[in-house]
């Protein structure tokens, strides 16, 4: 059997109870750790000089294949191009993105020289699936290094409208390395449609629906398929964790804090893109309008934090901790205090006891993929009384979770509104949504969405010599 190599810019470092804040982390290991096979990339280390190493370090049926990034990579090709660049773009946020061209080649350079750190890695039959916008020169820089074993990618991050990703300078050259991949998967159809719409209005190539489902590309003199893979969670293991965590001291703390309130819940990477300033201030409007709510209800905002070192995610810290400052100060009383906003990261199965534990889950990215937390939540639920998810229309997940309340992030009153319904929810409509809900989560959970993507990457290797030439293009 083929083995699987795992291409991440992080390898996250897993512990215990399973790898820390980050969606692709907990993704990726999810998948790895039934199948076994190889996961490579940067250690987390920061190197001021010197010739980085790569350390392997088996664990079970996987082999961790990690190395260093020096500082100026570190700084030219993760904190500038790729966070500072490429992730506001993606996410929408045009008025974030910051261009520095030293800093994309940079990015293109570290892209190449991981590719060449992993070629001596290889096997023949391997089969490596790249993940995420750190990667996107990966498959291109392996081929150069005459790799010829199948190559498919996938995004995390949603795939911009092409409007937005014109304001990414090198936005031909990306699109073009993308198109070295045998394999595109995307988190929904919407991240797919704009791909393919930027390959026939912007690259001139054309795209075909299959009787697969795939979708076949041709631009740049390549041709290869593209399909939408929405991630899953393993709701189970999930529900099993949080039904464990049911007594523990974190949830004991809570309810003793509570007094019977009611709790809604947050959990996210401190980033601008899960709208977490919206959020707050639609709590607020919930009590400026429902005054029966004081001091009925606290929001728990956890949000570790992520990217540190750049100027937006310090402002968008500033902004929060003005926010519930703010808020608390409007509305707090003696006996309570409507927003805890906790700045720290902290333990999985934690997570998921609280999750059980609260009322309501408030999940509203302005952008976002997936959103795994949307999916943690309702997997987390007591089957016998669930909590209502609030899930932003943005989110790729709401694309499939159609028992949520979904709402616009920008709309205050909206979301206030919808708060306000799914504190007050009948337990019969709860069960329905969450039943709904549940159903597709062991639908697709992480296993499917997996071995969907390596069946297709396994199939477009074999076939795309013999395909027939394309018949019809479609927008
Ligand atoms: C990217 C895409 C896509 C959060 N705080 C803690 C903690 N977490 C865990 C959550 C969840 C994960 O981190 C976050 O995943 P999300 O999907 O919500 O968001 P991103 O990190 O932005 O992930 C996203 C994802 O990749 C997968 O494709 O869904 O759209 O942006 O699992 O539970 N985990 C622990 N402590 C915390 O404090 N242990």
């Amino acid at each position: 059997m083929s083995r699987l190599i795992i291409v991440s810019n992080r390898v996250a470092p897993i512990s215990e109870g399973g790898p820390a804040a980050g969606g692709l982390a907990v993704g990726v290991y999810d998948a790895l750790k039934e199948t076994g096979g190889m996961w490579f990339g940067w250690s987390g280390d920061v190197l001021a000089s010197g010739q980085p190493q790569i350390v392997l370090e088996e664990r079970g049926a996987v082999t961790f294949a990690t190395i260093g990034l020096l500082r100026r990579d570190y700084d030219q090709y993760y904190r500038g191009f790729s966070n500072a660049t490429l992730w506001p773009a993606f996410h929408y946020r045009a008025d974030l993105v910051q261009y520095d061209r030293h800093e994309y080649e940079g990015y293109s350079r570290v892209n190449a020289w991981l590719a060449q750190q992993l070629v001596p890695l290889l096997r023949e039959d391997d089969v490596i699936w790249v993940h995420d916008y750190h990667l996107i020169p990966f498959a291109q820089a392996l081929r150069a290094a005459g790799v010829k074993n199948r190559i498919g990618f996938f995004l995390h991050i949603p795939f911009p409208a092409s409007q937005v990703l014109l304001a990414v300078p090198p936005h031909r050259e990306l699109v073009q390395a993308l198109c070295a991949f045998d394999l595109l998967g995307f988190q929904t159809r919407p991240d797919l449609r704009a791909f393919c719409d930027y390959i026939v209005n912007e690259a001139g190539g054309t795209t075909a629906l299959q009787p697969d489902g795939l979708t076949r590309i041709e631009a740049f003199g390549q041709t290869l398929c593209a399909g939408d893979y929405p991630i899953g969670v393993y709701p189970d293991e999930i529900a099993e964790l949080a039904r464990a965590g049911e007594r523990g001291k974190p949830v004991r703390t809570l309810k003793s804090t509570l007094h019977g309130r009611k709790v809604i819940m947050s959990v996210d990477r401190l980033d601008y893109s899960k709208g977490l300033v919206e959020r707050f201030r639609a709590f607020e409007r919930l009590l400026d309008h429902t005054p029966a709510q004081r001091n009925k209800v606290s929001f728990v905002q956890i949000a570790p934090p992520t990217r540190a070192d750049l100027h937006a995610y310090q402002d968008i810290r500033l902004r929060l901790e003005a926010e519930s400052g703010r808020i608390n100060g409007r509305y707090a009383e003696l006996d309570w205090t409507p927003i805890w906003y906790i700045h720290r990261q902290y333990e999985r199965a934690v997570l998921a006891a609280l999750f059980r534990a609260s009322n309501v889950g408030y999940v509203t990215p302005l952008r976002d993929g997936m959103n795994l937390v949307a999916k943690e939540y309702v997997s987390a639920q007591d089957p016998e009384d669930p909590g209502v998810l609030v899930l932003s229309r943005f989110a790729g997940a709401a694309q499939e979770l159609s028992g949520a309340l979904i709402v616009n992030p920008l709309d205050i009153d909206g979301m206030a509104d919808a708060l306000g319904t799914a504190l007050s929810m009948p337990l019969a409509e709860r069960l329905a949504r969450y039943q709904d809900m549940m159903a597709q989560l062991r639908e697709n959970n992480v296993s499917v969405w997996r071995d969907r993507f390596m069946r297709d990457l396994g199939r477009v290797g074999v076939r795309q010599a013999s395909l027939p030439p394309l018949e019809r293009a479609q927008g």
